[in-house]
């Protein structure tokens, strides 16, 4: 286990010193609760990284782009050390900030802090609503957890009170924070900025709150996630870290995000013990990882196969609309919809669309949203009712006032494979200019 460690956190310096940017600060940080993460519970094949009932890791600190890489890579997926050695580099499948349809193990593209908090939120609401709609008894064909990495810097933004208020609100569970606490960010100590009391924020938004004292304890990480997955409602787990743990720098914003050097590096190679060669791939990491990780993912999603085809024989109808949405196939001719209102006539858009989002709805089971408290006078609503805890199959969200998560959310659902939709009056369109422009560059 330590070495594994170990190589995670050489690797990303490597490719970071490569580069000579990049963020060392998380990776030495944060690496032994990814390892926690990877090892004991998400549950994904590295073989198969778009099955659709894997875990879902959203790394809402897009800095530490460099740490998820050398975790994928020793994880198997197919991120190849070439690639890595190309950190940063164009047309490289590492870039500097991880991108959606770009590397394999990637969930979304993430770097403006605060949206992976966002997307995951709506990753998680299309989960539960997808697995009330689909599971059966005995049937549990979508029942994965949603879990992000995120900093300091990320819950300091507004996006990220939105959408966590909503998600508490909401109740949702299998959806599970982690806080790299390390009371540092990028121009100093956390303190200079901010001093609410975060289990008391957390807890009075109706989240399960725990504290870990040191990120380096792999148990204590992975029992607090553990109890995490058993509470039905959202969680949030502060783990408390050291900013370029090792380091000259090691509990300052220096190494937030400038490289050590090849120097620096190397002296903690020896003092760790670690083969000193550039990117370094050790043996014994990459058993590791096959042997919980890798075998982990291969057994369920071998089971889940099964478990499908018995699914199709049980209920034919409902999967094939679970196939459709697998394959992102919405099941309508658009086409055949102008027929029922001719284009040219002189009604307001908001009365049109009034008329055929609830059409469409019924013709579109993945068809989900709402609005931003303005559905009364959008005429944006989504079927079946309100979605909640209580009516996880209603299909109409009330996002509140909150239009940024909104267009985090929408996009976090998108990338679970609903038709999402939110709506507000166009000029507060401006709230949610950073999602709109990651949902245009997510492929
Ligand atoms: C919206 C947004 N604003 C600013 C930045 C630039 N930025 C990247 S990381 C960071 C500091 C984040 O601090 P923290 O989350 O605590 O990360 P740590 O220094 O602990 O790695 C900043 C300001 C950004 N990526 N996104
Ligand atoms: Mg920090």
């Amino acid at each position: 286990m330590e070495k594994t460690i170990q190589n995670i956190r050489f690797l990303g310096l490597d490719m970071i010193d490569g580069a000579k940017s990049g963020h060392p600060g998380i990776v030495l940080g944060a690496a032994p609760i990814l390892y926690s993460l990877y090892q004991y519970h998400l549950t994904s094949d590295p073989k198969n990284p778009d099955w659709f009932n894997r875990d879902r890791f959203f790394l809402s600190a897009g800095h530490g782009s460099a740490l998820l890489y050398a975790v994928l890579h020793l994880a198997g997926y197919d991120l190849p050390l070439d690639e890595l050695k190309r950190f940063r580099q164009l047309g490289s499948m590492t870039p500097g900030h991880p991108e959606y349809g770009h590397t394999p193990g990637v969930e979304a593209t993430t770097g403006p802090l605060g949206q992976g908090l966002g997307m995951a939120v709506g990753n998680a609401i299309a989960e539960c609503h997808l697995r009330h709609h689909f599971n059966r008894p005995g049937f549990p064909v979508i029942d994965h957890y949603t879990y992000v990495l995120c900093g300091d810097g990320d819950l300091q933004e507004g996006v990220a009170l939105e959408a966590l208020s909503l998600a508490g609100h909401l109740g949702l569970e299998r959806l599970i924070i982690i806080h790299d606490s390390n009371d540092i960010q990028l121009d100093g100590p956390t303190k200079n900025a901010v001093s609410e009391d975060l289990r008391m924020k957390m807890e009075s938004m109706g989240y399960y709150y725990q504290l870990v004292r040191d990120a380096n304890n792999v148990l204590e990480v992975s029992i607090a996630i553990e109890s995490a997955k058993q509470v039905n409602k959202p969680a949030f787990i502060e783990i408390k870290s050291i900013i370029g743990q090792g380091s000259a720098k090691q509990g300052t914003s220096s190494v937030h995000g400038s490289p050590l050097g090849p120097d620096e590096t190397r002296r903690l190679k020896e003092e760790a013990g670690f083969e000193t060669t550039l990117y370094h791939v050790d043996n014994v990491a990459v058993a590791d990882f096959e042997k919980r990780f890798g075998n982990r993912g291969k057994k369920a999603f071998s089971k889940w196969n099964k478990l499908l085809k018995k699914y199709h024989d049980a209920y034919p109808e409902l999967h094939a609309e679970l196939e459709n949405i697998i394959n992102r196939n919405c099941g309508v001719d658009i086409a055949d919809l102008y027929a029922l209102d001719p284009i040219g006539h002189k009604e307001a858009t908001r009365k049109t669309v009034g008329k055929f989002l609830p059409l469409l709805s019924e013709k579109i089971p993945a068809l989900m949203g709402g609005s931003a408290d303005l559905a009364s006078s959008t005429n944006v609503k989504g079927n079946d009712g309100n979605f909640s805890k209580e009516t996880p199959l209603g299909r109409n969200i009330n996002f509140g006032v909150r239009e940024h998560a909104m267009g985090a959310i929408v996009n976090g659902m998108t990338l679970h494979h609903l038709k999402a939709f939110g709506s507000g009056f166009f000029v507060f369109s401006d709230y949610m200019k950073p999602p709109i422009r990651l949902a245009a560059i997510m492929k």
